[in-house]
């Protein structure tokens, strides 16, 4: 029944997966204070090494891309190292990990990085405050000067070279989830009138130079990347967002990425300006390898992939609460139901 998710996936020259389970990228908050990953990380990865490719928690670029405490990073020397621990151990046990890279964009706090400017295309602030910190009300960030959006789109390439320093097999840059790219593809965050906002092609330009800044640096076979075409998170909806994603998505055709992978917690949402969910709105606009994603069991990805709905599968919250995910799905073995509690420590 789940047959097709135990073949192999060639996802280009450089890459094929063993099998087409991905563990989706989950942040833990569990990095130690200089932001660097612990042996124990490296453990909770090792676990996971059955799955054809592990996308790491998603991973900050630099300070001031932080939201949430604890969230690890791959912009010093000892964070490289720490991360060279966990690749050497996923590595060890046959499989292959990605990081993905995050600036948080309006949703870092200041409290993180020790004051300044949280940066966003826009000086529109999302309503709330952060998760496991309550009493860290979001700020008015300041819009991204052209100078600002030239040393992001460095950082982040830089980030990259670094993940592959770490021994990463590639990236999977986060463009999803209403963090600092999806700020600039959303009609409620970027209210630019300058070459960065407006119309759908200046909306793109940020998220194409950071993909094209990442492949100059590493390579378009080791390059993914995370969009989230319907908002859901951090992010109101607008009709004319649509038009951003029609014009970006067969951009990114052209680029012969490693994969794009849908951002949703539930992909059976439907989005009217999209005409569906999200897997279905990308896989009509997007020729690439798709990862699909959001409260998919085994069975019924394994039946959207039979559909051709999409190419691989990513499991995200199943996987917290079963290390050996992969094997147990092979082998027919019940699951451990996901539990929010189970955040509190890495299994
Ligand atoms: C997430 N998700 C997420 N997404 C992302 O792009 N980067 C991240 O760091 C995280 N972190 C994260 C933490 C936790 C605790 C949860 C529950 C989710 C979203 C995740 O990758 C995935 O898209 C969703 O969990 C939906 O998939 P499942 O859980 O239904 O298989
Ligand atoms: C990416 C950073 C995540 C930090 C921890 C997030 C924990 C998320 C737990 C699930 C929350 C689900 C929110 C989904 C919103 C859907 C709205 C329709």
């Amino acid at each position: 029944m789940t047959a097709n998710l135990f073949t192999p996936y060639k996802l280009n020259d450089t890459l094929t997966l063993s099998n087409k389970i991905l563990m989706a990228p989950l942040t833990r908050c569990m990095a130690d204070n200089d932001l660097v990953p612990t042996q124990q990380i490296a453990d909770y990865y090792a676990r996971r090494a059955e799955a054809g490719l592990i996308i790491s928690e998603a991973t900050i670029i630099r300070a001031d891309g932080q939201g949430y405490p604890n969230t690890p990073g791959l912009f010093t020397p000892a964070q490289i190292d720490g991360w060279r621990v966990v690749t050497d151990a996923v590595h060890k046990k046959g499989g292959k990990i990605f990081a993905q890279l995050w600036h948080t964009g309006r949703v870092a706090h200041p409290h993180f990085f020790g004051g300044g400017d949280v940066l966003s295309a826009s000086a529109q602030a999302v309503e709330g405050t952060v998760p496991r910190m309550r009493e860290l009300v979001y700020q008015t960030p300041k819009a991204a000067t052209l100078e600002d959006i030239k040393q992001l789109v460095n950082d982040y390439a830089q980030a990259a070279a670094n993940a592959i320093d770490a021994g990463f097999d590639g990236v999977e840059i986060h463009g999803a989830n209403g963090y600092l790219i999806d700020q600039f593809l959303h009609h409620d965050s970027n209210r630019r009138d300058d070459e960065y906002g407006q119309t759908p092609e200046n909306m793109s330009r940020f998220a194409l130079e950071v993909v094209d800044a990442v492949i100059a640096r590493i390579g378009a076979d080791r390059t993914g990347l995370r969009v989230s075409p319907g908002a859901y998170f951090n992010m109101a909806g607008d009709s004319r967002d649509r038009a951003v994603f029609d014009y970006l998505l067969p951009e990114l055709s052209k680029r012969h990425l490693a994969f794009l992978h849908a951002g949703i917690f539930d992909d059976s949402m439907q989005f009217d300006y999209l005409g569906g969910s999200v897997s279905a709105y990308m896989r009509s606009v997007y020729t690439g390898t798709l990862v699909g994603v959001g409260s998919y069991s085994a069975e019924t990805g394994s039946a959207a992939i039979e559909a051709n709905k999409f190419d691989l599968l990513a499991i995200g919250r199943p996987f917290i609460a079963n290390p050996d995910y992969v094997a147990k799905v092979r082998d027919g073995v019940e699951l451990v139901p996901y539990a929010e509690s189970m955040l509190a420590e890495l299994i």
